[in-house]
């Protein structure tokens, strides 16, 4: 038994991680393979769940969003993906901004404080799409958050409004113009896997971690925040893994050290869904491997406030389960959600407030209702004001 932390240790080779822990101290990246490699999950996931608790108490976050996924035609053709078309393929779609218009209207009367928008990089829409897109929602429901575009959609907004895609000034001015439109922050997505072997194998021709950087530190420069995410258990390995946790934590450092607002605030491990994909003929990773992911992650990333437990991808059964190792989080009502499906064949895949309260309760936590800057939200049915104060959360 650990002095500090009253957790039974199975393999002792994990002794002075659990000192470690117990002492707030940062864990290197042997540390971090050492987590994934022990046999001793049930310490793992322990320790995850004992930062958890010190950061956050006993809430666990959902808030009330929509997600919108504009178009799913898409000039590249990821190995994993199964949600991307080519244009006149069956099954193309792109949304009008009329469609868009009724989606901001609906988000308003359910009473939504975020829509995250994110759609594939379409080959002829101009970069007015995505102003206008944001105009026209920020006209209907001026309060709602605007979560949208992963960094490889900047980058393409980049290169179509030809401000260059190579640049930071580029990037820079194009969400500049997004957030004049209405941009709140910028999504996690994108990322996948920071190593060059697995991004030539799997998603070649999409922006590699450097560049995708780029565009979360420009984001933080001009004062907004993003998130953060990672796509695992397809070709990557678990060093993989460890190395994408320390460059995101590397740069969480810097934007820390630099005088910029803006910060990632969480990192969501994306569990790899063979759907469809060219990837198809892989298993995925295991229901034990998933949870072993977030907590780890938890562990790594002691900078980063939010470990997400995406529910859409990870199930709210195994979400639940992430709640006692690591995760504070298991994002929203969503409504309609088309890059995976898990547990349906349709788009529309919604969770109720209800269930999602429920589901954070019955794994012992309290269910807070947040914004999406993690701010308290007060409702009374559809209507919502938000705390202004951060509730506290011990970095
Ligand atoms: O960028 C694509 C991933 C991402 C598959 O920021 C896949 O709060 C698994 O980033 N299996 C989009 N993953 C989702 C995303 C996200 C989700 C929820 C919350 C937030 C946030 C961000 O999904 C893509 C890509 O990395 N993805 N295909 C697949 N077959």
């Amino acid at each position: 038994m650990s002095d500090t932390l009253q957790i039974q240790l199975n393999d002792t080779s994990l002794e002075s991680i659990v000192e470690k822990v117990a002492n707030q101290q940062r864990l290197t990246k042997e540390d971090g393979m050492l987590l994934f490699e022990t046999q001793d999950l049930w310490t793992v996931c322990s320790l995850a769940d004992s930062v958890r608790k010190r950061m956050h108490g006993d809430i666990a976050y959902y808030n009330i969003n929509r997600h919108i996924n504009y178009s799913n035609v898409c000039a590249l053709s990821c190995k994993f993906c199964d949600f991307h078309r080519k244009k006149n393929q069956e099954g193309a779609y792109q949304h009008s901004l009329d469609d868009i218009e009724k989606e901001a209207h609906t988000a308003l009367e359910s009473g939504a404080t975020e829509i995250h928008i994110v759609g594939g990089l379409h080959p002829w829409l101009p970069f007015e799409y995505y102003t206008d897109m944001l105009q026209t929602i920020r006209a209907i429901a001026p309060d709602i958050h605007l979560k949208a575009f992963t960094a490889v959609e900047i980058v393409h907004f980049a290169k179509i409004s030809k401000r260059g895609r190579d640049g930071k000034a580029g990037i820079s001015s194009v969400l500049e113009d997004l957030i004049a439109s209405g941009l709140g922050s910028l999504p996690g997505g994108g990322a996948e896997v920071f190593d060059e072997r697995v991004h030539d194998e799997v998603f070649k021709g999409k922006i590699g971690g450097e560049k995708w950087l780029d565009v979360h530190r420009c984001a933080h420069e001009l004062g907004i925040n993003s998130n953060a995410t990672m796509l695992y258990g397809h070709v990557e390995s678990r060093a993989d893994r460890i190395k994408h946790m320390m460059v995101l934590r590397e740069e969480q450092d810097r934007a820390e050290q630099s005088s910029t607002d803006g910060r990632f605030q969480t990192m969501i491990p994306l569990p790899f869904i063979p759907g469809v994909s060219e990837l198809a003929h892989l298993p995925g990773p295991s229901g034990v491997e998933n949870l072993r992911t977030i907590a780890v992650s938890r562990l790594m990333l002691d900078n980063v406030p939010h470990i997400k437990a995406f529910w859409i991808m990870q199930t709210i059964q195994m979400a639940q389960h992430m709640l006692q190792c690591g995760a504070n989080d298991i994002d929203g009502t969503v409504v309609w959600y088309d890059i995976t499906k898990v547990t349906t064949e349709t788009t529309h895949q919604e969770c109720t407030t209800e269930d999602l309260k429920r589901a954070i309760r019955d794994a012992g936590c309290t269910p807070v209702e947040r914004d999406t800057l993690y701010r308290r939200v007060h409702r009374k049915g559809t209507a919502w004001s938000i705390e202004t104060r951060p509730i506290t959360s011990n970095i």
